[in-house]
């Protein structure tokens, strides 16, 4: 085959495969570069030892789960507009059907939340087992869901409910010892003629677009970083038009009111603390820190037509494998325009927590193990005991690949008596037999104390 023809082809598949993308303006993590691939620069925005990094970084290494929350004016369309279904994200839907500013800007008086309980949130993502929150402050569409002083298009402001969520969800957060961060999308913004994003109402500038950042996202990122208590996550969010210099203004208001804050791979050029994979979990890790953020069903903003939903089983799994690699999982939940996380939503997480009160000790603060990967499922690590984390039993033993030595002790994780369970070695490693009354049939976690010799 010819190589010019041969190039061509090879580049309309790769565009084939960006066409639903390109023709809707939305991020296609297939062709686009993911921020997960830019390993975050640990050092080049910061000053600090890697001693005081992994210091600030401590709660974070040891949460490993974390609320996700999507939350703005697109819950009130909910992924409907002028009587169609309008495909992909819900959170997209002005960008999708090309709204016009003046009329999405109606979805905002249209919106009431009175049914927002921040306690009861807080309560959820608590006993799902989760250790952080990170709400959307303001996402792509421009509308901030707090009283913002640097423009009216906002909660307080703009809308029937006139009360600052992020308030009630800051102190709610603080009563229960829940992390909070803020998303925050600093160059799209839909709803801005500077910004970034709008081409059907607006035309980019490179001047408009400074203003933007100037007279709309420094103000707003310094109101969140000093109104709402500490803020533990910054994330920022596509960094279309970022220059490291526009990068760093940024990085630095973070680093100036909020210094032990930690900011994700998104701010632009020169990175972050970690990297964001999303949608997905590395298959064998990255390098850095990094934390996979991952929707209930398939969108973050809530769509009354998403019925998709992850189940328990798999959302468990899935936490269980990104811990295993030594990463963090951030799950989303999408509250509807009345303020309620959907009920399908509510049931997994509760799902989770169940089993998260009875293995907790195998994800929180766990560290990849040393042990090659297992047929049968993860193995996670800590404080001299590896978790092996089973999915799927071979049969009544559970051959433990690698494992060197005898083991001091071994017992199933959800046993509080650590009753032992019987073990025999081989030229392999390790036999373990699981009574199959014992099996958890999304994970059964067996605690192995590692041996002496
Ligand atoms: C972005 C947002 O556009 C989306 O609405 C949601 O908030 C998500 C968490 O973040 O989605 C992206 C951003 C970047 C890529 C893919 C989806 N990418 O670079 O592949």
């Amino acid at each position: 085959m010819h190589k010019h023809l041969r190039f061509f082809l090879i580049w309309a598949v790769i565009a084939a495969g960006a066409l639903p993308a390109l023709l809707s303006g939305e991020p296609n993590p297939a062709t686009t570069p993911s921020p997960a691939t830019t390993a975050p620069s640990a050092t080049a925005w910061r000053t600090e030892t890697a001693e005081q990094r992994a210091a600030r970084l401590l709660w974070w290494h040891q949460a490993k789960f974390g609320m996700f929350i999507h939350w703005g004016t697109y819950c009130v369309p909910a992924g409907e507009w002028k009587g169609q279904q309008i495909p992909g994200l819900g959170e997209w839907i002005q960008h999708k059907a090309k709204i016009p500013v003046a009329e999405y800007e109606k979805f905002a008086a249209q919106f009431n939340p009175t049914k927002f309980d921040a306690d009861e949130i807080v309560r959820i993502a608590r006993d799902a087992g989760m250790k952080y929150i990170v709400i959307t402050a303001k996402h792509h569409e421009g509308f901030a869901m707090y009283g913002s002083k640097a423009s009216p298009y906002n909660i307080v402001d703009a809308t029937p409910y006139r009360h600052d969520p992020l308030k009630d969800l800051a102190a709610a957060c603080a009563k229960n010892g829940m992390r909070l961060g803020f998303y925050y999308s600093q160059s799209q913004d839909w709803h801005e003629p500077g910004a970034s994003g709008n081409a059907w109402d607006f035309k980019f500038s490179e001047d408009a677009y400074d203003h933007y950042l100037r007279e709309k996202v420094e103000p707003q990122l310094r109101e969140l970083l000093t109104q709402y208590g500490p803020v533990a996550v910054v994330w920022f969010d596509t960094p279309q038009h970022m220059t490291p210099e526009r990068a760093d203004r940024l990085r630095a208001i973070v680093k100036e009111l909020a210094p032990d804050a930690i900011i994700n791979n998104r701010a632009g050029p020169g990175g972050g603390d970690y990297g964001t994979p999303e949608q997905r979990i590395p298959k064998i890790g990255q390098a850095g820190d990094w934390e996979t953020c991952m929707t209930l069903n398939d969108t973050w903003g809530f769509k009354k037509s998403d019925h998709n939903w992850k189940s328990a089983k798999t959302l468990v799994q899935n936490l269980v494998d990104i811990a295993s690699k030594g990463g963090n999982y951030l799950l989303n939940v999408g509250p509807t325009s009345e303020g309620l996380i959907p009920d399908e939503s509510i049931a997994r997480l509760a799902e989770i927590g169940k089993w998260m009160k009875a293995n907790g000790d195998s994800i929180y603060g766990t560290t990849p193990s040393a042990l090659p990967p297992q047929d049968w499922g993860r193995v996670t690590a800590n404080a001299g005991k590896t978790f092996l984390h089973v999915f799927t039993p071979p049969g009544d033993e559970i051959p433990v690949k690698g494992f060197v030595g005898t083991p001091k002790a071994v017992w199933l994780l959800k046993d509080v008596d650590r009753t032992p369970l019987k073990t025999r070695t081989t030229a392999d490693g390790l036999l373990i037999t699981l009574p199959a009354a014992s099996v958890d049939p999304i994970d059964t976690v067996i605690v192995v104390e590692n041996s002496t010799d």
